[in-house]
């Protein structure tokens, strides 16, 4: 049996920057992935239109300034072949590769309490021994296809979006049907609208989408963010959601009609999410604040799409605006101005089935040659579901987790020795930036393993009255958010998973520098909440 200091499942984002942290500190560390190579959510969300929503030079790791200065993006918002690329050059650029063993799709993970020691087993039997287990298996990594009777017997070609061929397919002139209108969907849509032979969206919710605005980044450009970079990390740093955007602190009230109106035009015509997380704070806060504003943005999709019916189902009633996580998007309004592109909307008349030859509603049999399943994740804990995770006692993550996630920190679970949860549920990661929150998590961890490694210690627990007080914390801030009372990933609802259909406190909504602040107190304290 090969035996290890840390093993780390998942070679994305989080995965990459742990092993580098730890090799650093001379430990024996081994990466598992499934994939064929390393990136992740970039590796394996290969749809037309996958791309940043996240300012480029935002979500490139901030920790080797030789990096930051080797590196050109060649886009505000990078597409998903240019972050590939990127992750790969980290890898290589460290030497982090000979680490990383692919192809390991992981099935089980036991702790041997005589030993204090994890024991991973892959699908193909082989098992390997760690005393640390590092989970960076992505929030959105379980990808959930809906259930749809019928759904195995479509002879065309059909993608959940999350597991798009490495090879290109070929849609011009095909007739095409997307399921899913969320993030993903919206991008998928507006890629793909002008080229295919006819489109039918099938939606359920639609969500509120605004433009990403994204452009070329010049040469000139790329020199100014790279002399630059100290100032925008600090700019990510300071903000609740570590993107470059924070929230205008002035009450809705109190700002003239005038210029709250100018305010939002300009945030609407600029690039990224400042539309959601630069507007004014009460905006997700006061439900009268977030109604105003959602009818702003209603008027927007009612100039940009011309058939008022359809424009109409394309704006959302049952939730207001950026309490569901916000797509953005390049021309998907207009994707419905298109002759060749409809729109169904699915509450009107449901998807009865799915056939050999298409998608058969309780109005009409739509023949289409490829369906798209852009139906979204088994968020933030379906990764851990899919992996038999015993703790100590025989104790399954699973059932500890049946009805949401329990966690100290974000970071460990009582009753799971040595496991460390980086960037996962009710951590700051998913509510926010990935990469800079990743960064917090991955520094942290490896400084705390640095410690027990340093003091011989080889078992660390998070106590269970420690881990309680910090769920108790983790919903204190859902009471304080129009988010909360919105059924989406973020809130643990999926109809596509059995039992998800109640709220789940899944991630930790106090923001970003709330969040390093806990960390930072609980390592000054000596790591209190802990047993060693
Ligand atoms: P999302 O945001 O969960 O969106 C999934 C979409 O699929 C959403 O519109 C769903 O409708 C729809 N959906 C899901 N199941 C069904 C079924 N069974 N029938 C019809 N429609 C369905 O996932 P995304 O991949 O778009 O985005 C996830 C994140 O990935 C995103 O935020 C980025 O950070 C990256 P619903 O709204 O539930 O009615």
């Amino acid at each position: 049996m090969k035996k290890y200091d840390v093993i780390i499942i998942g070679a994305g984002v989080c995965g990459i920057y742990m092993l580098y942290r730890l090799l650093q500190q001379g430990l024996k560390v081994l990466v598992l992935d499934k994939a064929e190579g390393p990136g992740g959510t970039w590796y394996w969300n290969r749809y037309p239109g996958a791309r940043f929503d996240s300012e480029s030079y935002t979500y490139g790791y901030s920790f080797s300034e030789e990096l930051l200065q080797e590196w050109d993006w060649s886009e505000h918002f990078a597409a998903q072949p240019e972050t590939l690329r990127y992750l790969n050059h980290v890898v290589d650029k460290f030497d982090l590769r000979d680490y990383m063993t692919f192809g390991a799709h992981v099935q089980s993970a036991r702790f041997i309490e005589a030993d204090n020691q994890w024991s991973v087993t892959l699908e193909s039997g082989e098992s390997f021994q760690s005393t640390f287990l590092c989970t960076a298996i992505g929030m959105l990594s379980a990808a959930t296809p809906p259930r749809i009777p019928g759904i195995e017997s479509f002879r065309g070609e059909s993608f959940h979006t999350y597991y798009w061929p490495k090879e290109p397919v070929d849609l011009k002139g095909k007739k095409v049907a997307v399921i899913g209108t969320g993030a993903t969907g919206v991008q998928v849509i507006g890629a793909i609208a002008e080229e295919v032979g006819e489109l039918t969206v099938f939606q359920r919710r639609p969500n509120w989408c605004a433009p990403l605005h994204n452009s070329k980044i010049t040469a000139e450009e790329m020199a100014e963010i790279k002399a630059s970079y100290d100032e925008i990390f600090r700019q990510c740093e300071s903000t609740p959601n570590g993107f470059l955007h924070g929230p205008d602190r002035r009450e809705l009230s109190e700002v003239p009609q005038d210029e709250k109106l100018a305010y939002w035009e300009d945030l609407y015509n600029s690039p990224g999410f400042g539309v959601w997380l630069g507007n004014f704070r009460d905006v997700l806060m006061d439900p009268a604040a977030n109604a105003e504003f959602s009818e702003f943005i209603a008027g927007k999709i009612l100039s940009r799409v011309k058939d008022p019916v359809t424009a109409e189902k394309l704006i959302p009633k049952d939730h207001g605006f950026g309490t569901r996580r916000v797509p953005l998007e390049t021309r998907y309004y207009e994707a419905y101005n298109l002759e060749h592109v409809h729109l169904v909307d699915i509450n009107e008349t449901p998807i009865e089935c799915i056939d050999e030859t298409g998608i058969q509603t309780s109005a009409a049999h739509f023949d289409v040659d490829v369906i798209i399943f852009a139906t979204g994740f088994d968020a933030i804990t379906g990764a851990f579901d899919r992996i038999d995770i015993e703790g100590a006692g025989g104790l399954k993550l699973r059932d500890k987790w049946q009805d949401g996630p329990i966690t100290y920190l974000g970071i460990q679970v009582a009753g799971f020795p040595n496991l460390f949860t980086l960037a996962g549920p009710q951590g700051a990661s998913v509510a926010t930036n990935f990469p800079p929150a990743i960064e917090t998590a991955v520094e942290w961890t490896s400084d705390f393993i640095e410690q027990l490694v340093k003091e011989g210690k080889n078992r660390v627990e998070a106590e269970e009255a420690a881990e309680g007080a910090w769920v108790e914390h983790v919903k204190s801030f859902y009471d304080m958010s129009l988010l909360a009372n919105t059924k989406s990933w973020f809130t643990g609802y999926n109809s596509n998973v059995e039992g998800h259909d109640k709220l789940r406190y899944m991630v930790y909504l106090g923001g970003s520098p709330t969040y390093r602040e806990k960390l930072a107190d609980v390592a000054s304290s000596g790591y209190k909440g802990f047993v060693t």
